[in-house]
Formats: structure tokens, C-alpha cells, sequence
């Protein structure tokens, strides 16, 4: 019914070009998304607790409290965006503990040392470092996995790599009740959080260690972090999951990574829930009770996608292959964009499928200016991303399918609330009607 609502839209939809928005706004909403060294800013801020949000057949409205109000000015997104955080834990992901009790470490030319404790247990891992040319200090982009980055352009723009095995915090191929790496030796390997949220924890300490090694090398107010296919799912989660993270760029990441999972049961071909949630214990065990309903989880990929905002943030995904969900994480994406408008930081997100090659985790030509300018504007402070959604005709996605709330005019800083405007969105389209 999805896929047939969603293909009544391919009309008209293939390119959509976001507002940009250049000039200091955009660089002061990034600004604050958070402070130096705040990796959750949301702490204080009230829990949803036991209020279950409505799921339903349509993506969830981002804007709508737990309480059953809706946000009206760009300061309430801060607790707002903390509710969803703890939903997507608790349902989702799996919890990500704060900062372990110690975490120290090295930043050298080559390699990174990471070394944790908490309560009695430790644990150890490391990445490599490859500068660019040029004095640093660098910014910095982690590659979780290897598979599929454009490390030369990365590197030609400036930034400096590291390379991440997220193996070493959170292992395949062991059974929900036995996983290992690093993150299981702190916190059990009985813990029911997944491996995407181990891998991103890894990040998390990785950018510790480099903020506390004083910017010599590396600097550590200025990160990215990429990967591609399953990595490109944890490498999301983890620009999703800390603020200090300035630009978060998964590639071809499907179901688990940006695909909304209301929408990948309807796009063809595309990996099943029950698929992602038993091929690893990629997602939180929670998530078990979800892979057959996803109608009933309060929260969805959009609002992931809405977590990074009003940092920057570029998907990329392959439209050639059924199985990567590229419709899906372009509803997502669209659906996240939303939140970005909301926040005056429309042009911090961009999405790109459109690409010729159908290798999975190819280095494409495509990807690469907006690759360059993304870290130029996003790590190096230099321009305005790119702020386009490049959507393949084959896979291209209808918002209007999957929504009935509509985007807020929030209140901007300093002011005290906004006006709702115009008519819902989800009246718009004939297609919104296929549940
Ligand atoms: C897109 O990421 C995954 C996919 O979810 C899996 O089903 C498949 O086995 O592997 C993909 C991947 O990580 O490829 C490298």
C-alpha cells in the first residue's frame, strides 16, 4: 500500500532543493547545538517517564511533547529533542551511558589510545590517525569500518582520519545474551543495548580522549564522523547520540541506519525489521517487540535524523539496490529536514542518492563536492553546506504520505513562542489515506 502511495508521488519530487539559508544564521543556530565538551545537553531536562506518545501508521510528529503539547519556540527543541533521545534508547537503540568514571588515552600522529573504567571494570581500544598536508591541529572525521569513505577527499579537504574498528566495542556474530568489546566488558555483556549504540559510545570516547589531549594535533571541537552500510547505521546513531559532533554522514546505511522503519515494510525489496533486528544485535534487544508492528514505537528515524539537527548532517545513500531502503531513508531524511526548517538550519542537511554506480560502499564522484563542502562548512568553519536533497526517480519519497502534523513556525531565540501555519500537510496528498 506504501510503495504504491510513494510511486503515485514520484512525479515532480525527484530533486528538491531546501531554502538555503546563508549568512551568520545558519552558523549561529550550529553554534548552539551545544556547548565545547557537551556531548548531551538535555540532561535536566524532564522525563517522558511512563507517557506513552501515540505511534500509528504515519511518522510521529517530531514537534509533539509526551505531555500532548507542542513545542512553539527553537528553545523548547532542547528537551524536546531529550524525550526523544530517551525513546529511541528505551526502544530503539538501547541505553548509551554517559561518560565512564575515567577515560584517558593518547592522540599521536599515527594512532589513538582509548583507555575506560567505570565501577570496578576496564576496558582498552585503539584507532589510527592519518593527518592531511598542512599544520594542524586538524579537524577531525572518524571512519567507523573502513568500508566505502572518501578518505582522499576527506583528507584533501583538510581533515584528519580515524580509522575505527567498532568491532573492538561491540563484536559481531555473538548471540544477544554473550556480546563483547569493549562497551560489554564496562557494562555487561547481558546488557540489552545494541551494537549501533556500543559503536557510537566508542566514538564518544574516542573524541574524550582527543578534547583532552588539548588540540596539538587533533582538535576536539570540531568532528565528523562517516561510515557505510551497517557502519553507516552506527555512524548516524553516533552524530545522533553526541552534540560535540559537528557533521554526521552515514552512507548507505538502510534498515537500522536512517530508513524510517515505518517504511521500509512497504518499499520493495527493502531488508525487513525482523531481518536487521536478528542478522546482529545491531539494535537494542528492545526492539525485538517492534519488528511487526512498528506502528506502536513512539519515535522513528526522522526524529533520529532530527537529533542531528541543527548540526550538519549529509546522507548518502545507493538507490540501485532494493535491500538499502533508499525511499525510506529518504522519508526519513525529509521528515528530519522538517525539524532543521523549524530551527532555521535548513541548509545543515542534505541528502544524496542520485548517484550512477550501484556498488554498494563505492567511493563516487558524486558525493564528493558535497563531501568537501560539508566539511568545509561543517568542521572548518569556512562557507554554508550543501543543502540540497538530490533524490533518485526510482526511489524518491512523499512526506505528505507519511505525516498529519505540520511544521511549526517556532519562536527564534530570545522570543517566547511561534504560530502554527497553514493546513496539514497530510491532507494534501490523496495517498496519506493507505493504512
Ligand atoms: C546496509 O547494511 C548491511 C545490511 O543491513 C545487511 O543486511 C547486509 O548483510 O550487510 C550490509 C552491510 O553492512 O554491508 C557491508
Amino acid at each position: 500500500m506504501w510503495a504504491a502511495a510513494a510511486l503515485v508521488a514520484v512525479a515532480g519530487l525527484a530533486t528538491t532543493a531546501l531554502v538555503p539559508q546563508t549568512g551568520p544564521a545558519a552558523g549561529l543556530v550550529a553554534a548552539q547545538a551545544a556547548g565545547p565538551g557537551v556531548e548531551d545537553d538535555g540532561a535536566g531536562c524532564p522525563s517522558p517517564g511512563t507517557n506513552t506518545p501515540p505511534g500509528g501508521a504515519l511518522l510521529p510528529d517530531p514537534f509533539l511533547r509526551t505531555n500532548g503539547s507542542r513545542i512553539s519556540a527553537q528553545a523548547d527543541w532542547r528537551c524536546r529533542r531529550a524525550e526523544i533521545k530517551e525513546l529511541a534508547e528505551r526502544h530503539v537503540y538501547g541505553a548509551k551511558p554517559g561518560r565512564p568514571d575515567s577515560v584517558t588515552g593518547t592522540v599521536s600522529r599515527t594512532g589513538i589510545t582509548v583507555n575506560v573504567s567505570h565501577q570496578g571494570r576496564s576496558a582498552a581500544f585503539t584507532a589510527g590517525v592519518d593527518l592531511p598536508s598542512g599544520t594542524g591541529p586538524f579537524p577531525v572525521v572518524v571512519v567507523l569500518g573502513g568500508l566505502g569513505a572518501d578518505t582522499a577527499t576527506i583528507k584533501a579537504s583538510g581533515a584528519a582520519v580515524i580509522s575505527f574498528d567498532p568491532y573492538t566495542v561491540g563484536k559481531e556474530g555473538t548471540g544477544r545474551g554473550n556480546k563483547q568489546g569493549a562497551f560489554y566488558s564496562l557494562y555487561g555483556s547481558s546488557s540489552s543495548t545494541g551494537l549501533l549504540m556500543a559503536w557510537s559510545w566508542g566514538v564518544s570516547r574516542i573524541v574524550d580522549v582527543v578534547e583532552q589531549a588539548g588540540g596539538g594535533i587533533l582538535r576536539g571541537d570540531a568532528t565528523g564522523v562517516t561510515g557505510c552500510s551497517r557502519f553507516g547505521k552506527g555512524a548516524l546513531v553516533a552524530g545522533a547520540f553526541d552534540q560535540r559532533i559537528g557533521l554526521t554522514m552515514p552512507i548507505e546505511s538502510g534498515t537500522g541506519g536512517t530508513a524510517a522503519f515505518r517504511a521500509v515494510a512497504g518499499e520493495n525489496g527493502a531488508q525487513p525489521l525482523s531481518s536487521a533486528y536478528s542478522e546482529q544485535p545491531w539494535l537494542g534487544d528492545a526492539f525485538g517487540s517492534f519488528t511487526g508492528n512498528p506502528g506502536a514505537l513512539p519515535v522513528d528515524t526522522h526524529e533520529v535524523v532530527a537529533m542531528v539537527a541543527p548540526r550538519g548532517l549529509l546522507v548518502m545513500e545507493n538507490p540501485h539496490i532494493d535491500w538499502l531502503g533508499a525511499r525510506s531513508g529518504a522519508v526519513a531524511a525529509l521528515g528530519g529536514a522538517e525539524v532543521y526548517k523549524a530551527l532555521g538550519a535548513g541548509a545543515n542537511v542534505s541528502y544524496w542518492s542520485d548517484v550512477q554506480s550501484g556498488t554498494h560502499c563505492a567511493v563516487r564522484p558524486e558525493w564528493k563536492a558535497p563531501l568537501q563542502q560539508s566539511i568545509g562548512a561543517f568542521l572548518r568553519g569556512s562557507g554554508t553546506g550543501p543543502g540540497v536533497f538530490r533524490i533518485a526517480p526510482a526511489k524518491s519519497a512523499d512526506l505528505s504520505a507519511w505525516r498529519n502534523w505540520q511544521t511549526p513556525v517556532l519562536g527564534g531565540p530570545g522570543t517566547t513562542g511561534g504560530t502554527s501555519t497553514g493546513t496539514s500537510a497530510g491532507t494534501t496528498s490523496g495517498t496519506s489515506t493507505g493504512t
